[in-house]
């Protein structure tokens, strides 16, 4: 390894994706030869006790139970975002201002207001900012945009999209904060639904600029949650309203000319975390399901789908790694996001997906809203 400037990173919120981030900023100088070598600086949650617990766990220096301590600190130079879309514009704008790098998880926002104040304050800032669509980290789904740039599909017709989960089937879930509007903007739409947009749009090099939607609530009230709020909590006896879509279906029409079809549910029975994306063009097809990451499926028309096991050297973000065939998982492509983002900040590159690709993921949701909401009717993404 070289010799490498070291950078402080600061995380605000150590559940689920706080656990992950974590993994990834540990491991990532170990494993990908950067210009800056992060150190876990500070994490800032609201519990003193259980976030000192959790630094302890995540290997983080310090803590601070109030984010906007953690914004000001000398010690901090990225700011890491994982926390209910309710406060990501806030601490973003915050941490701009304060002239630190901002890694923003998803969706950017609960609103295209605020999503379009963090792109304002991005555009303005003397840091470099990156919204965690992680899903395009994974080597088969980087690969694919790469046979989509090469012309290996010719003319993209059809696009068919679907993440589907179950965690929630059980009417007696909690109503954790996933499933309140004030908390997370949206439901299985924006939580998953945003994942396979930013994909989609990925993949194809096009916009998605017009939808006809539906969505769904199937269980319209659910136990209170007990002290966990994560995906494994559990309930109380009081019960409260779900404010949010267990489940968003949608057409839509892309830039290039493209038609796509759009699943997002918790309700898919069996299913844990299939993100699914096929792409079929003029000359060739592609098929990839997340509950089997390391494959990318190929068609080049004739002979029906060829699998190509996405585990070699020269595959992204592969060589860092094992040998051909060990194949990675869920982690590593948030290590690959913040290894992208790290190499940014050094160069003087603009990361991606920006803070403007996830503003238009959430102009995305908020026509799908707004078809959902007028019956379905055909509704042009704003620009
Ligand atoms: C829950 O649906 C969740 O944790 C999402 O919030 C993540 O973005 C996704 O990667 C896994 O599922």
């Amino acid at each position: 390894m070289s010799d490498r400037t070291t950078i402080g990173v600061g995380m605000v919120g150590y559940a689920f994706m706080g656990r992950v981030h974590s993994q990834a900023w540990r491991s990532v100088g170990a494993f990908f030869d950067l210009p800056l070598a992060p150190r876990m600086a500070v994490l800032a949650g609201r519990s003193k006790e259980r976030t000192e617990a959790a630094a302890a766990q995540l290997g983080w220096d310090a803590v601070e139970t109030d984010w906007r301590e953690l914004v000001k600190r000398d010690d901090v130079q990225i700011v890491d975002i994982c926390t209910p879309g309710d406060s990501h514009a806030e601490i973003a704008l915050a941490a701009l201002e304060a002239g630190k790098h901002v890694l923003c998880e998803k969706p950017l926002a609960n609103t295209v207001a605020e999503a379009e104040a963090m792109v304002r304050a991005a555009e303005a800032a003397p840091g470099k900012s990156m919204v965690a669509f992680n899903y395009r980290r994974v080597p088969a789904v980087a690969l694919a945009r790469r046979y989509v740039e090469e012309g290996r599909l010719g003319k993209i017709r059809h696009v068919r999209a679907q993440y589907l989960q179950d965690w929630i089937v059980d009417p007696e879930f909690p109503l954790v904060w996933r499933l309140q509007k004030d908390k997370a903007g949206a439901g299985a739409l924006g939580d998953i639904g945003s994942h396979i947009i930013d994909a989609a749009q990925f993949v194809t090099g096009q916009n998605v600029v017009g939808v006809s939607a539906l969505t769904e609530t199937f269980i319209k009230e659910r136990p209170l949650a007990a002290e966990s709020a994560g995906l494994g909590a559990t309930g109380t006896s009081a019960t409260g309203q779900v404010t949010v879509d267990d489940a968003a279906l949608f057409i839509g029409r892309l830039s290039g000319g493209a038609v796509a079809s759009f699943e997002a549910t918790r309700f898919a029975t069996g299913r844990k975390n299939a993100m699914r994306i096929e792409i079929n063009g003029s000359l060739g097809s592609l098929a990839f399901d997340f509950e089997a990451m390391n494959e990318l499926w190929f068609s080049a028309g004739g002979g029906g789908f060829e699998r190509i096991l996405v585990t070699e050297p020269d595959h992204p973000y592969v060589g860092a790694w094992w040998p051909p065939g060990h194949g990675l998982g869920y982690e590593h492509t948030f290590t690959h996001e913040v290894k992208d983002f790290l190499e940014a900040i050094a160069t003087g590159a603009d990361p991606t997906p920006s803070f403007a690709d996830g503003l238009r993921v959430q102009r995305v949701l908020a026509a799908v809203e707004q078809s959902a909401a007028d019956g379905s009717r055909y509704t042009n993404v704003e620009d």
